[in-house]
């Protein structure tokens, strides 16, 4: 299918005059195009086939020491204002990054190829979804995006002959050199502009460059929500189906959860769980004035470390469906298999993640922590028949979690949509070992968006509130939860993984109507009773710490909360200001009355 869009056509040769490239191809989505640029990266040395019956039409890629993962010190909202940036952006004057850009990518892809990959976040045919082109001089990025977002015609054929509505995105690879690397997002052009990088967060510019920083300040214009939610269907055994979004911070158990396994009682009973996406939901208003979601994404690109038949099924039967590309990963060359941590039978031969022969004495990991794999959402067997419902799936309930060893119970339900934002707003996690600084170190990353709101966070706060202040609005309920309490010794007390489906269905029988609660200074927590607990091998001590709130630990919060708050200046909405009060007040009033912990009345 040819573009017919002058504006995109003439943009494209715009681009091209400046960049010199050899040729400019433009991508069609086809199967045969796909394998075509494959082979090229197969003979280029950078891709490896693997094992054909393992994973089919699979590939490893060769990676570079100095870009493994996404740079937010080099990411930048080059909005015309810098306080419309906000204090959690880095900010440079847009007319100043386009001059810089200009020169450091002059003739960049002279000797290469111009890819234009037209592509379409959302689902074919969906009032929802939006068109991007991105100009790559990577290879490697155009099959990436073909298992991400849909590309090629269908995206072509979703955007009309004279629009300008579209955003436009420049990739060079460049000389990968960290020293010039930008990862920069001009809202107001609706353009993003990438240099030096091919990873994945980087490169891949329909994800967090445009589905999550120019998708959040469409959204604030347009009234709507792009938010770094997993999409989950869960149905009960009367075959009623419900739907939440839940957002957490990184090393949280996302994906798992996303494709969550509920235990064998559960499935028995007749409970079933589906995935419609796994890390990012645009939120829109249905006639019926409830939020509905659509995944923007067509593929998962997610962390392997720890990913295996043990913790996540879904995922495994997923990559073993074929057609999946892994990134940062060891290759095992006695299986000719994909390997990282957390698989079983650790490799005896292997090349490590940067193509080097790996001794297995030499006590290194062969891969490196942020092994990746790119694959298609539709293999996964968990994958909900609604996944591309042109109108998105309806929500009842938004999860917020986080890792907090002591403070947050394990689950908790907010007063209203205010309360709910707040709770969203204060949304922190303890460092774990597997990233850089102090384990145990609080990170503040509000609704999990911090690195990905593409504007002012203040007024991202804001915008929270007024979507709650919409006439006729059916808002789902918003709940906090926390599956990494430890006890004493450090232990956690939650099972996780399957047996969080204990948690959802508190968090649905609440929004039923059905489950109990009890009050307390944060919310509604479930008691004991409210939750089903057979089966498990918790003692009253256990329950008891799992399901209370410890007064003297939520006063040391506060002080935290109110830096964070602080930090934002004076665009932190009033409304989030009184709740934090509210919430102060709640607790000193339970600390002078000597109550130090909300018990569970149960236990
Ligand atoms: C991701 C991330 O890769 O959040 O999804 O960093
Ligand atoms: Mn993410």
């Amino acid at each position: 299918m040819e573009c017919k869009n002058e504006n995109v056509k003439s943009w494209v040769n715009e681009v091209a005059k400046k960049l010199t490239p050899d040729s400019i191809v433009w991508i069609d989505g086809s199967e045969s195009e796909n394998k075509k640029l494959s082979q090229g990266l197969v003979d280029d040395g950078i891709f490896i086939k693997v094992n054909e019956k393992e994973y089919p039409n699979s590939y490893w890629c060769v990676s570079n020491s100095n870009d493994v993962a996404r740079v937010e010190d080099k990411t930048f909202i080059c909005s015309r204002l810098k306080g419309d940036a906000g204090p959690t952006n880095n900010w440079v004057d847009p007319k100043e990054m386009y001059t810089k850009l200009d020169s450091l990518m002059a003739a960049c892809m002279k000797g290469r190829k111009m890819y234009v990959v037209p592509y379409l976040m959302g689902p074919d045919g969906s009032p929802f979804s939006k068109v991007g082109f991105e100009l790559t001089d990577s290879p490697y990025v155009v099959v990436n995006m073909r298992v991400m977002a849909r590309i090629g015609d269908v995206a072509l054929k979703n955007l009309s002959d004279k629009s300008n509505d579209f955003v436009r995105g420049v990739h060079s690879v460049g000389k990968i050199d960290p020293a010039n690397r930008y990862i920069c997002h001009f809202p107001e052009d609706n353009t993003i502009i990438s240099f030096n990088s091919n990873y994945g967060g980087n490169a891949l510019q329909g994800k967090k460059c445009f589905a999550l920083r120019i998708a959040s300040s469409l959204a604030k214009k347009e009234g709507w929500l792009a938010e770094h939610m997993l999409i989950l269907g869960i149905t009960n055994p009367k075959g009623e189906k419900q739907y939440v979004c839940a957002a957490f911070p990184s090393a949280c158990g996302k994906t798992n959860l996303a494709m969550l396994v509920p235990p064998v009682e559960y499935q028995k009973a007749g409970w079933k769980v589906e995935t419609v996406g796994d890390d990012i939901a645009w939120l829109n208003f249905g006639d019926d004035g409830q939020l509905y979601a659509i995944n923007p994404e067509n593929g998962f690109f997610g962390v392997a470390p720890g990913t295996s038949d043990a913790t996540n099924p879904n995922a495994m039967a997923t990559l073993r469906g074929g057609n999946t590309i892994f990134t940062n990963t060891a290759l095992d060359l006695d299986t000719k298999t994909p390997w990282w941590k957390g698989l079983p039978n650790m490799p005896k031969k292997a090349k490590d993640w940067l193509n080097n022969e790996w001794d297995p004495e030499s006590g290194t990991e062969p891969a490196h922590p942020n092994s990746r794999f790119t694959t298609p959402a539709a293999q996964c067997p968990s994958i909900s028949s609604e996944w591309q419902a042109p109108k998105g799936v309806p929500i009842s309930a938004i999860i917020f979690g986080g890792r907090r060893a002591r403070l947050a119970p394990l689950a908790y339900e907010s007063k209203n949509w205010q309360h709910g934002t707040f709770i969203g707003m204060t949304m922190a996690s303890e460092r774990t070992a597997a990233a850089a600084g102090k384990v145990g170190e609080l990170t503040r990353d509000p609704m999990a968006m911090r690195p990905f709101i593409g504007y002012h966070a203040g007024d991202y706060f804001k915008h929270w509130l007024d979507v709650g202040k919409k006439a006729g609005a059916k808002l789902p309920k918003i709940f906090h939860v926390n599956w990494f309490r430890t006890d004493d010794d450090g232990k956690f007390l939650w099972p996780g993984f399957g047996d969080n489906m204990r948690v959802l269905e508190w968090i649905l029988g609440r929004v039923d109507g059905k489950a109990g609660s009890i009050d307390s200074p944060i919310g509604a927590l479930p008691r004991a009773q409210d939750l089903n607990l057979k089966g498990l091998k918790l003692n009253d001590s256990q329950t008891s710490q799992l399901l209370s709130v410890n007064i003297a630990d939520w006063i040391e919060e506060l002080t935290s909360q109110d830096e964070f708050m602080k930090s934002i200046g004076d665009k932190m909405p009033k409304e989030l200001w009184d709740e934090h009060s509210g919430l102060k007040e709640r607790l000193l009033g339970k600390h002078k009355a000597a109550d130090t912990m909300t018990q569970n009345a149960a236990v």
